[in-house]
């Protein structure tokens, strides 16, 4: 096949899935071609059947705001018809399958039928999509969608009910590859971070209101006063500051360690003991996942779709949003329980293994492309 994907290319899950399952297809044999703003992140070296096509930006002085999405059409059409795509797939619905379903239409007067996918990956259907403004937007662009996935049995019927959606959407969960996430040796790292032996707290997300990282530096602040911890904080954006004031706040600066955007991911996150995930809203929970892969059990709050992944007492903690007593308290267990501790680690690499390795969740999507081509 030949697909085209577009996706945001940041640090966000939904490009990450988006891009792996790219770079997955593309080693299947079928025909990839990425249209975006920008490079995605993860497609750092060449990559045989990948091809990105970069979405220009046309500045006129009219133009006071960019009109991506209008731009973003214009690409979808040029790609969809030089290079003889099958499909498109678009990640995350704002705006991109609004995009798409103008490209659709474009093209009908030509007698071409571009079909496209839509994955819904969260926010843009429990947060922005549900802004007076877009709402009406966001529901048509998904009613006419010719295939909707959404990453969780939870964002699905988030969907089905905030929107009044009658319409059928596959879950397909977001995949991992095991091989590469995995538990391993992480000595130099875990000396450097941790070089009097503390315990060490992980968090990973882009620093969004929605992600409570202010939790994870309040769960460590009540952790320390029981056992010498560290909190390792990757990644970057609009909450980073707060976040750093607090914790000089809190006067524990010295144990929280703001490494930023990292590509290293799997060499961090087995210097680490436990991944603290107190989001207010999560679809699926991708940082989670990887930290599962790597044996490392997770706590997390109870919202959205993180009981599909997350499962409680067996590879980690679940309690509500905000209870960082509870959460501490959690931590506190898992650092002090070793067989406990080995359990869940156990546990969270086989349910990563056996539920979200994407060679078993890469077929779900190929199929669906199938199902969708031939409707
Ligand atoms: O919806 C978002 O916040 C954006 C999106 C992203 O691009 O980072 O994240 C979502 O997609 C991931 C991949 O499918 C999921 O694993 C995340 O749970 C989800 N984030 C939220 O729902 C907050």
């Amino acid at each position: 096949m030949k697909i085209g994907i577009t996706c945001y290319p940041t640090y966000g899950g939904s490009g990450v899935v988006a891009t792996e399952l790219g770079l997955a297809l593309a080693s299947m044999g079928h025909q990839v071609h990425f249209i975006s703003y920008a490079m995605p992140h993860r497609l750092n070296q060449f990559y045989e059947n990948i091809f990105f096509h970069e979405v220009e930006m046309s500045s006129y002085p009219l133009f006071e705001h960019s009109l991506y999405g209008l731009s973003l059409t214009s690409k979808m059409l040029e790609v969809f018809e030089f290079e003889d795509l099958d499909l498109m797939h678009v990640h995350y619905a704002i705006p991109h399958a609004v995009s798409a379903y103008l490209a659709r239409q474009v093209l009908r007067k030509s007698k071409k039928n571009l079909k496209f996918i839509t994955t819904l990956h969260g926010t843009d259907i429990t947060l922005v999509g549900l802004e007076p403004s877009f709402m009406p937007l966001v529901k048509f662009s998904i009613e006419e969608s010719d295939g909707v996935t959404a990453v969780s049995r939870f964002l699905k019927e988030k969907t089905l009910t905030n929107y009044n959606i009658e319409k059928d959407i596959e879950v397909i969960y977001n995949f991992i590859d095991v091989e590469k996430f995995k538990p391993q040796e992480s000595e130099i790292f875990r000396k450097h971070i941790a070089p009097n032996g503390e315990k060490v707290l992980v968090h990973t997300s882009n620093f969004r209101v929605v992600k409570r990282v202010t939790d994870a530096i309040r769960v460590l602040a009540k952790v320390k006063k029981e056992i010498p911890t560290k909190l390792v904080l990757i990644g970057d954006g609009p909450d980073r500051s707060e976040c750093e004031r607090l914790a000089r706040e809190l006067d524990i600066h010295k144990d929280v360690i703001f490494l930023g955007k990292q590509d290293g991911l799997t060499e961090i996150l087995n210097a680490s003991d436990v991944f603290l995930m107190p989001s207010q809203s999560e679809s699926f929970g991708l940082s989670a996942l990887e930290a599962m892969a790597c044996g490392i059990p997770v706590i997390s709050s109870s919202v959205g779709g993180l009981p599909e992944l997350n499962i409680h007492n067996e590879t980690g903690y679940i309690a509500e949003i905000g209870d960082i007593d509870r959460m501490a308290k959690y931590a506190i267990e898992l650092f002090t329980n070793e067989k406990r501790y080995n359990n869940f680690s156990k546990n969270a690499r086989e349910r990563a293994v056996k539920n979200f390795d994407k060679k078993l969740v890469l077929p779900k999507y190929v199929e669906y492309y199938e199902k969708i081509l031939n409707s």
